[in-house]
């Protein structure tokens, strides 16, 4: 395995809330020796950057600044959080207009002093957008990829272990497919302690009721909707999962993640950007693991691919 990177370089691209977090998210954890906040509103990241700066000392030590697409040279993640988010009854798809249209002027600017390194996009509809930055950036398919259902997967085993009364550390589940409303939870990987989750439903000694199963999937499905019904933008829980993937890339940790990149040829899907457990490491997507879905869940999987397509199909068009 290749040696952990003594020195490490990321760029946020969007300094919102979600760029803003994930770089206070970054500062707290060390997770980079340099950090450099790009935004189309300069002020913007120029604040977020003094004001992480001023609690630095109490964190660590880490080269934070405001800087422009020049300083993307040399870094090792990319990450894309610039666009507009999801306003209240408006779907990830409504979005994607709107926000394809700053992505390519991005993707533009990075390519010009892209030298090395992998570009993971959070900007929503997540999908659609790292298809259309994978292509305008003629980066291989493995370096181009998506916060995907990092998110969802750790909501559903958080439901999982709240239901259980077991740490979610134990929980070991994934959601696959799409980032929205066609995604599906694969409760035939998802298991604790080495016990599938199908025994767990089936014992009356235990909390879970088969009518869970629908709750639960509701449950993560809606979650961004809620919170942002509440609180008006989701960011926490996303700045946190963004911090995670880019430690896996950094750290050459070769961890399983549900990212998201163009699927090519497995369970008759093609073409198009969906999550599915891969390994990632410092080069990106290393393997999207061909796993043995039921029948139902690959019929699930590839409806759900077939709806981003159809969205992606309208954008390109
Ligand atoms: P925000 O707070 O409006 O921040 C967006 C930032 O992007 C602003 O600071 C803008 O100035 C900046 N921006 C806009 N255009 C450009 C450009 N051309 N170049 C550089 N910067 C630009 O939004 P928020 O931070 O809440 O959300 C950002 C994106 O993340 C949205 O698309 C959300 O939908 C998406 N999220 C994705 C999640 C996921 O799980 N994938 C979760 C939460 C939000």
């Amino acid at each position: 395995m290749q040696m952990v990177k003594s020195k490490s370089k990321v760029a946020i691209i969007g300094t919102g809330f979600v760029g803003a977090s994930a770089a206070f998210t970054m500062a707290l954890q060390q997770t980079a020796n340099e950090l450099v906040l790009i935004d189309v509103f300069k002020e913007k990241s120029i604040g977020e950057a003094m004001d992480i700066n001023h609690g630095l000392p109490f964190m660590g030590q880490m080269s934070l600044y405001a800087g422009d697409y020049s300083d993307i040279k040399d870094c090792d993640v990319i990450v894309v959080t610039a666009g507009a988010n999801r306003k209240p009854g408006e779907t990830r798809l409504d979005l994607a207009k709107k926000n394809v249209l700053i992505a390519k002027e991005l993707t533009q600017n990075i390519m010009k002093h892209y030298n090395h390194g992998v570009i993971l996009v959070v900007s929503n509809p997540v999908d659609i957008i790292t298809y259309m930055v994978q292509k305008w950036s003629g980066l291989p398919v493995g370096k181009v990829i998506s916060s995907g259902t990092v998110l969802d997967s750790i909501r559903f085993r958080y439901l999982l272990s709240e239901k259980l009364n077991v740490d979610a550390k134990n929980v070991h589940g994934y959601i696959i497919g799409e980032h929205g409303d066609s995604q599906l939870p694969l409760w035939s990987g998802t298991h604790i302690a080495g016990k599938n989750i199908n025994e767990y439903f089936n014992d009356p000694k235990s909390n879970l009721r088969e009518e869970d199963k629908a709750i639960i999937a509701e449950g993560v499905k809606t979650a961004g909707a809620t919170i942002i019904k509440n609180k008006g933008a989701t960011y926490y829980g996303i700045a946190v999962a963004v911090n995670t993937i880019v430690e896996t890339l950094l750290k050459n940790q070769n961890t399983i993640r549900t990212v998201g990149t163009v699927i090519n040829g497995m369970y008759g899907i093609d073409d198009v950007v969906i999550s599915l457990p891969s390994i990632v490491n410092s080069e990106g997507v290393q393997e999207v693991l061909q796993l043995n879905l039921t029948p139902e869940e690959e019929d699930a999987l590839r409806f759900s691919a077939n709806q981003v397509k159809s969205v992606l199909n309208e954008v390109k068009n």
